[in-house]
């Protein structure tokens, strides 16, 4: 890694940037300081580059530096979902939990930046508006809302794929008198909800989440429910040394295991087939990974995630602990999931989700039966009649996958918009690049697997992968890179064929777009797997980066 102190000060390179030079002002740009981010901006340092770190934020963590509400935490377990680069640094940090809280994982990302220097490379509280490829200088200028202008010969989009917050278009919402808060825009020094009436929309991940914590503190807690979720139980426990101790001892062997894996986290295999086991055998086998806790439940047979009636199985087996969970029968009913596969939605992971329900201050509503018409100054107006709130939490979940990217006036070859090219749905191949961009890379994007993986290990590899493509750039002297149309379109034909068929296309979910009204309806992210996804690059990058363009001059 050069000394800091030996690069040129950021002032003084911009004070000499001129967009019409042809001498950028960093050699990359990178947006977003999450997980990504951060490894995206380390891996470069160390190659000696200049880069320049863009984050909206005041500090870095991305997703978890945003996503502060109560009771959020990660359901791949800790040690997994965490940095394998550096093995000082996954054998320094201490993790006191099986899933990590967020206030943990931020510390981890905040360690992260300190232990390699990475906030001199960052310019915090600013927000990238626009970047905008330059064919005569072959250049990106990339802009921010707080008034910088730079160039740079790369930029790199670690936006993260759930980061653009969204509040629905509920009639009436600027008329509410009382808070409103989402729960991805969570304020730092949090939310005292003691002795108010407090109402939750969404009943997602973050919901699921919340809601348990939130009805302990709030006087009446409101849940207004579209679609039931599958809840699994999480059954977090403290982690104890010993146990942390045998798991970093095992972690080249373990790192070896997730990436090359289906999901990127270490799950048990599955006992067999569902369809193939005795029913009372099988009972036992869910009740086996239900006690367990966790992602696992989901694998238990390894026919339920691509047969409709093994995964019936799993489904009814959910329904059937619902009903002994919640003693009022009707709640239970409305909390049940029916009509969609497990799975085809994110799972949900919670600790005493649907035990809250027994709760003499929680009331579930079904939107269902009695939709939400308006917010009124004093509550939400279903037409059942309103409900008086003090708080309205928003936990209604994001503009996955391509949100983040949308929000950013992105100009490729010729003035062409990336919001113009992606209008009938995002188009890249790998998810890290889109034909007619040169020299930009999109990390865990649309087309990549990182959605539906333990998406840490996604991002080391999207990162490694392509460093490695720039590093092929830089020995090899060309100067321009971006994914051939052809091969676009075949990886994009690739990810839908895949995607066609299967039981996640059986759900209104934000895989598929579902969650924002106009959006096109196309399955986002790759369902190939880590392991396949991984092995597929790396032969890629092993036939000279097929499908790539990667020339001196632009063509
Ligand atoms: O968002 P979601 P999320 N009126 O989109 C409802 C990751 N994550 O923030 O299903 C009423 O899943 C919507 O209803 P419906 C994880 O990948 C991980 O919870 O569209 N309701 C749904 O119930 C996850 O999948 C972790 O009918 C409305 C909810 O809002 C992803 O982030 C924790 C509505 C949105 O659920 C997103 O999770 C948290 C409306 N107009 C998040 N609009 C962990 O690691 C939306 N809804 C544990």
């Amino acid at each position: 890694m050069p000394d800091s102190t030996s690069r040129e000060s950021r002032e003084s390179r911009e004070s000499r940037e001129s967009t019409a030079s042809s001498e950028p002002t960093y050699d990359a740009v990178v947006v977003g300081a999450g997980f990504a981010g951060l490894y995206t901006l380390h891996s470069l340092r160390r190659r000696g580059l200049t880069v320049r770190l863009f984050e909206a934020g005041d500090g870095v963590g991305g997703t978890w530096f945003w996503n502060r509400y109560p009771g959020a935490r990660c359901d791949v377990d800790s040690a997994d979902y965490s940095y394998s680069f550096d093995d000082d640094l996954q054998q320094e940090w201490v993790w006191t939990e099986r899933f990590p809280a967020q206030p943990e994982i931020l510390r981890y990302l905040e360690h992260v930046a300190d232990r390699f220097g990475l906030r001199e490379d960052i310019t915090f509280g600013s927000r990238v508006t626009s970047a905008h490829f330059d064919d005569a200088s072959g250049l990106w200028t990339v802009t921010t809302d707080s008034g910088d202008t730079v160039t740079a010969r790369w930029t790199v989009m670690a936006t993260g794929p759930l980061s653009s917050a969204r509040i629905p278009d509920i009639a009436g919402l600027a008329t509410f008198t009382g808070e409103i808060h989402h729960t991805a825009n969570w304020p730092e020094q949090g939310v005292d909800f003691r002795g108010k009436r407090v109402g939750v929309i969404g009943t997602g991940s973050s919901g699921v989440q919340a809601i348990p914590v939130i009805a302990e503190q709030a006087a009446e807690l409101t849940v207004f429910q579209r679609t039931p979720g599958f809840v699994l139980p999480a059954r977090n426990r403290p982690l104890g040394p010993g146990e942390l101790a045998e798991i970093k001892a095992d972690y080249p062997a373990r790192r070896q295991l997730q990436r090359q894996s289906h999901g990127g986290w270490i799950l048990p295999p599955p006992v067999g087939l569902a369809l193939e086991t005795a029913p009372d055998v099988r009972i036992k086998e869910y009740e086996t990974r239900w006690a367990a806790g966790g992602l696992a439940f989901q694998t238990t047979f390894g026919d339920v995630m691509t047969d409709a009636t093994a995964n019936e199985t799993a489904a009814e087996f959910v329904r059937s602990k619902i009903r002994e969970t919640v003693s009022d029968p009707v709640t239970a009913e409305v909390l049940c999931p029916k009509g969609y596969p497990l799975g085809s939605k994110r799972v949900c992971v919670g600790t005493d989700y649907y035990e809250t329900f027994n709760r003499g201050n929680v009331e579930l509503v079904d939107l269902r039966a009695t939709p939400i018409e308006e917010i009124v100054s004093e509550g939400i107006r279903t037409d059942a009649g309103v409900h008086e709130l003090d708080a309205i939490v928003f936990a209604t979940g994001f503009d996955a996958m391509t949100g983040a990217l949308g929000a950013i006036d992105i100009r490729g070859r010729d003035g062409v918009t990336l919001r113009d090219t992606w209008e009938a749905g995002p188009r890249t191949y790998l998810g890290v690049s889109v034909a007619g961009f040169p020299n930009l890379f999109v990390l865990a994007g649309p087309g990549s697997p990182s959605v539906l993986s333990n998406v840490v290990v996604s991002i080391e590899q999207h990162v490694e992968w392509v460093i490695g493509y720039l590093d092929h750039m830089r020995s090899t002297g060309a100067r321009f890179a971006e994914a051939t149309l052809e091969a676009q379109d075949e990886w994009v034909e690739h990810v839908t064929g895949i995607a066609v068929g299967s039981l996640y296309m059986q759900a209104d979910s934000w895989y598929l777009g579902a969650n924002v009204p106009g959006k096109p309806r196309i399955f986002m992210p790759y369902l190939g797997g880590v392991g396949n996804y991984r092995n597929l690059c790396a032969q890629i990058a092993a036939d000279g980066y097929r499908g790539f363009s990667t020339t001196t001059e632009l063509g």
